[in-house]
């Protein structure tokens, strides 16, 4: 063999080893369990992608915390660690402050005015300053409209609220305005939640209804308001470690099925919402659904103005009055 064919030789059997070594099987994190929206919206994300990429990439589901809590999910795809996170954005405001400005309780009017603002140009100029932070955001998933559960009473006003201690997400804004309501906010990582509800560590907490089927809080809380107090997004995250090593086709994959990932979760938050009340209700809860969500929203009042000076009055104008 020439030095040449000796060269050549070699240099296939190294495009071959690095194609098969780029060959990658992704961890994909998230805080639910696998029959949950943010499963399903795993696997959609997963069978797009190998699709997509002709099998170049595959999934490897952790649900239910395995990796951790939303916080150090999200860390461990800073790092590279971890390869996808499916999150609320509960903790993410404090790796990327510009999401904080949609956990804003009653910012969004109902599931249509949330996809048409984040799948405009409002949530793409948020998802593109995910990389400053270390981090790439694919797309907006969904969580759902957050609903009050509590072990104490039946609550349909804020008085009715006033005192109990509640659990909330390791989020800024979410605690300042439950003081508001009256309530004395706990943040708390999601892991520690269902031991802390059973040892009445705090009275109650907050989340979409297919968060409260998927957790089986109603093993531990016998009341729930549908308050519908805040719209909770969810990201689809990308460690930049993976992201860095795509070619500008692969790139594309991932977003396509991150899409594919986000239809998914949103029609799962939707079959939820609308017939995971029932369930709960047989399962034992107390369900109020007269909710006064007029007064909740005016309590909210004082700290409008300082939103407006935080995030931009424009800003949230121009969210409030989008089609
Ligand atoms: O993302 O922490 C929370 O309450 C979240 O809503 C939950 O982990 C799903």
């Amino acid at each position: 063999m020439s030095i040449m064919s000796r060269a050549l030789a070699f240099a296939g059997a190294a495009a071959l080893l690095t194609s098969v070594a780029q060959a990658a099987e992704l961890k994909v994190g998230y805080s639910l369990s696998q029959d949950s929206h943010y499963g399903v919206g795993a696997t959609a994300f997963g069978e797009e992608l190998e699709k997509l990429t002709d099998g170049k990439f595959t999934i490897k589901q952790y649900p239910a915390n395995a990796l951790g809590g939303e916080r150090e999910m999200v860390e461990g795809a800073q790092i590279g660690t971890v390869d996808v996170v499916i999150t609320s954005t509960g903790p993410v405001g404090n790796f990327v402050p510009e999401t904080l400005i949609t956990d804003i309780p009653f910012l969004f009017k109902g599931y249509e005015h949330a996809h048409a603002v984040l799948d405009g140009p409002i949530g793409q100029e948020i998802l593109d300053k995910f990389p400053e932070h270390g981090l790439i955001a694919l797309a907006w998933g969904e969580n759902g409209f957050r609903n009050l559960t509590n072990s104490k009473r039946a609550v349909k006003t804020p008085a009715d609220a006033e005192g109990l201690k509640i659990r909330t997400m390791e989020n800024q804004v979410h605690m300042e305005a439950f003081k508001e309501f009256g309530i004395l906010p706990t943040p708390m990582a999601f892991p520690e939640l269902f031991t802390a509800l059973q040892q009445g560590t705090v009275d109650g907490q907050e989340n979409p209804i297919g968060v409260i089927l998927s957790a089986k809080f109603s093993e531990v809380q016998e009341h729930l308001s549908l308050t519908n107090h805040v719209y909770s997004p969810a990201l689809i995250i990308l460690s930049p470690v993976v992201w860095d090593g795509l070619t500008d086709e692969e790139k594309d994959a991932f977003r396509q099925a991150a899409k594919t990932a986000a239809a998914a979760m949103r029609k799962k938050v939707r079959d939820d919402a609308e017939n995971g009340v029932a369930v709960l209700k047989e399962q034992g809860m107390t369900v109020t659904e007269e909710v006064d969500r007029a007064a909740f929203e005016a309590e909210l009042e004082p700290l409008m103005a300082k939103y407006a000076e935080q995030f931009g009055a424009d800003r949230l104008d121009a969210i409030r009055n989008h089609d």
